[in-house]
């Protein structure tokens, strides 16, 4: 017997009779036994916006079908409740996906499993997690539970049409740089690193001239608008930039005066640049008096006058952030789990962040060791 875990779907008809039905029919192929099952919840359409909204759930198997028996099971199931299949993605009566089985990973022409798209959406993992929140995605290696909060209750898909930007976030001293030239290393990538020693009024600031704080935080925004300047990046490459653009409001909050935060904010928004979104994040964390440390020991003069409190506001607004984030995963990571000195370590996320955005050759490489 296999824990077999499918996805259900329904925006066309009586949806939850739909849903019910199938989990009824699941019970009566011999082979499969329907475990239980996640409750049902009511989620906006993903990928066509013009359509209704789904009702979708989650069930655990066991199964002695293969996974091949199994799709076959699941199709002629979707086929006796009405499904047409019309044009990808379109409204449906029911959907029947195989999320996991096992722990196997399959890439044929026909199945794939994982389910490739899980790991982007809330609506199968919240189920997920609230069925076996610790069990790991098998390509991923992390717990569902993880997999989950990553997403903040979104749901994402991969899109090869967007510069594929990695940004590295969090608080200063934290090991951003250091962190994002490895991935690019590993990623055989490019990295964006950010204009910081060549902020002519940065020592200034840092010296305490603060009437100096507006020009700097201005030429750290027009040098970043330059940089992530969506038409210089190029469709489907994969970037590696270490800092995230949405952290200049947080830098603007701490150093400007309230007159000089009312001009930057005007400016920021009359400003019409098009930087390039991230399609990924990875927020860095450590505490704020290891980061004051790694910035002792970094010995920037003109960064040594830096206070714990400033480091403490600085990682409750990153916090903030990230916690209401909704523009793409976010892959939190505490820089104690980084050592460097263990490759398997870094390589481990640079295989995930491959599989988060829209470069799917470690999914083919992993699926080639498995017999089907
Ligand atoms: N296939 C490959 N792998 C699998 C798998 N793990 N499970 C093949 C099931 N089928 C798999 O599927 C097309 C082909 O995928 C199958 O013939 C099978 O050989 P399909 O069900 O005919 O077509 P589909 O459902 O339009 O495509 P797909 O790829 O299954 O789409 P998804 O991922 O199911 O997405 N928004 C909300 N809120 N809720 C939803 O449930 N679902 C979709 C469809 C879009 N937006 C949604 C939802
Ligand atoms: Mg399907």
């Amino acid at each position: 017997m296999i824990t077999a875990y499918i996805g259900l779907g329904s925006n066309l008809g009586n949806r939850q009779d739909n849903l019910n039905s199938a989990l009824r029919m699941l019970t009566e192929f011999t082979g499969i036994e329907v475990v239980r099952a996640s409750e049902l919840i009511e989620t906006n359409p993903l990928g066509q916006a013009e359509q209704p909204m789904y009702l979708n759930a989650v069930a655990e198997l066991r199964t002695t079908l293969s996974p091949y028996d199994l799709l076959k099971t699941l199709v002629s199931i979707e086929t006796s409740l009405g499904r047409k299949r019309l044009e990808k993605w379109s409204s449906r009566t029911i959907d029947l996906d195989i999320l996991l089985y096992g722990s196997e990973v399959i890439d044929s022409p026909h199945l794939t499993i994982p389910h490739p798209q899980m790991h982007l959406r809330s609506f199968v993992l919240r189920g997920l997690a609230a069925l076996n929140g610790d069990l790991l995605h098998p390509v991923i290696k992390e717990p569902l539970n993880v997999l989950a909060n990553r997403l903040n209750g979104c749901d994402f898909i991969h899109n090869p049409d967007l510069p594929q930007l990695v940004s590295i976030a969090g608080v200063i001293g934290v090991g951003k740089t250091t962190l994002a030239n490895k991935l690019s290393t590993l990623l055989g990538c490019p990295m964006l690193p950010e204009p910081y020693d060549t902020n002519p009024f940065m020592p200034d600031v840092y010296a305490g001239k603060q009437e100096l704080a507006l020009d700097s935080q201005l030429y750290f925004l027009t040098a970043r608008v330059e940089q992530l300047n969506n038409s210089d990046l190029d469709k489907g490459q994969t970037y590696i930039s270490d800092y995230a653009f949405a952290k200049e409001p947080i830098y603007s909050r701490q150093t400007l005066t309230p007159e000089q935060l009312t001009l930057y904010d005007k400016v920021y928004q009359s400003s019409n640049f098009k930087v390039a979104s991230p399609v990924l994040v990875i927020y860095l964390l450590d505490s704020p008096q290891n980061c004051l440390e790694r910035i002792h020991k970094r010995n920037l003069p003109y960064e040594q006058k830096i206070e714990l409190q400033y480091l403490e506001n600085l990682e409750a607004e990153y916090n903030q952030l990230f916690n209401n984030w909704t523009i793409c995963p976010v892959i939190r990571k505490k820089t104690s789990e980084l050592d460097y000195t263990k490759d398997d370590i870094i390589e481990h996320l640079a295989k995930q962040i491959k599989y988060y955005i829209a470069d799917n050759s470690v999914i083919t490489s992993v699926a080639k060791q498995t017999k089907i």
